[in-house]
């Protein structure tokens, strides 16, 4: 039985990085995203199109949106899509699975209670829940087993195996040993994990379609493959037009112009249109040091977006300044704990303050 497994599309995101343009032309890169994977099931020629949950960004959806979703599903009437609804995307009056005429070869799960739905002619059986709301703190695998008959089972699952007091459907890998599944589809979660085994079930997720900002980077896609009660064989395959990535260049010891384009473009080189890149400037450097956002983005590939964050820490000369008594020693000092400090963003905090706070010191301009 072949099948694809995808999760997260988050049709209709708002895409609040971007301006509203560019958010537009993000939100119909999703729309083709899901049509590049009925394309795809249709090539491979899939029985089964799993998604699972997190389909929709919230309640609200546009009539474009609609529009491809019915027309993709309909197109391919040989398949069963079969979806549950995740924390944004909840089961309930009003929900575009309220009011969309889905058509017949697609399932929506609708109760909070695993229930199922047979396909004999594919020997599979498919169980699944639905969020009716944007919580869910209990497991509904809990003590659950599914039938044991030599039907394929499988379970589609948004939920969330990070933390057992999550509030969005936690489930444990002990739920998943004892459910007797032969694989869980899980969403929920945006970053893709590979296939893992409690006992025979198999269990993973496929993280998200796009990447939508800085803590989803890389390129992101579906499973696609085979099962068989006795074997699964599916891997990841891209789909996502775009993707966000964090190139991070120590630039420790640059003197000048020339040290720091070698250290920043050796860092940055595989990163091209397809990838909103932050750029992101570490290290020890000389408190003279400086380099403009204009420089910078000068020796780069041409990502189709790029910001910049300069973390680097004014310090050849921490020594001194430690026993430096004038006012800048002083000021050294007192921000020192801070710089130390085990919070991330006080430690930017006091790292830019201090780049300030030398800068205006030593008598030059601030930028
Ligand atoms: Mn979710």
């Amino acid at each position: 039985m072949k099948f694809i497994h995808c999760a997260d599309l988050h049709l209709d995101s708002p895409f609040t990085l971007s301006s509203s343009s560019e958010a537009g032309k993000r939100r119909a890169e999703l729309r083709s995203d899901f049509s590049a994977l009925v394309s795809y099931a249709k090539s491979e020629k899939c029985d089964l199109f799993i998604i699972a949950g997190d389909l929709f960004d919230d309640n609200y959806i546009t009539k474009d949106t609609s529009e491809m979703l019915i027309k993709e599903i309909a197109s391919f009437p040989e398949c069963r899509f079969v979806i549950t609804p995740g924390n944004h995307d909840p089961y309930r009056v009003n929900s575009p699975y309220y009011y969309l005429d889905f058509p017949e070869n697609a399932h929506i799960f609708k109760s909070e209670e695993i229930e199922y739905i047979e396909y004999p002619e594919i020997n599979t059986r498919v169980y699944g829940y639905a969020f009716t709301s944007e919580y869910m703190t209990k497991s509904p695998l809990s003590g659950f087993r599914a039938k044991e008959d030599g039907m394929i089972n499988i379970l589609v699952a948004h939920a969330d195996m990070l933390s057992p007091l999550s509030s969005y459907c936690p489930v444990t890998e002990n739920e998943i040993r004892s459910s007797g599944m032969d694989y869980v589809a899980l969403g929920h979660i945006h970053k893709a994990t590979e296939v893992k085994y409690a006992s025979k079930t198999a269990y993973a997720y496929c993280g998200c379609i796009e990447g939508r900002g800085f803590d989803e980077t890389g390129y992101k896609g579906a499973f696609a493959g085979e099962i068989t009660k006795e074997n699964l064989d599916i891997k990841m395959v891209k789909f996502s037009k775009k993707r966000y990535e964090i190139a991070k260049c120590d630039v420790t010891g640059a003197k000048d112009f020339k040290d720091a384009e070698r250290i920043i473009s050796s860092a940055c080189a595989s990163f091209g249109g397809d990838t909103a890149l932050r750029v992101v400037l570490e290290g020890v450097t000389s408190d003279g040091f400086s380099l403009s956002d204009d420089e910078i983005r000068g020796i780069l590939p041409k990502p189709y977006y790029v910001e910049l964050k300069d973390n680097t820490l004014p310090l050849l000369n921490a020594e001194y300044l430690e026993k430096d008594n004038t006012i800048t020693g002083a000021f050294y000092r007192k921000l020192l704990p801070k710089i130390k400090s085990e919070d991330e963003k006080e430690r930017e905090n006091a790292i830019l303050a201090l780049k300030y706070g030398l800068k205006a010191l030593g008598g030059r301009e601030i930028d």
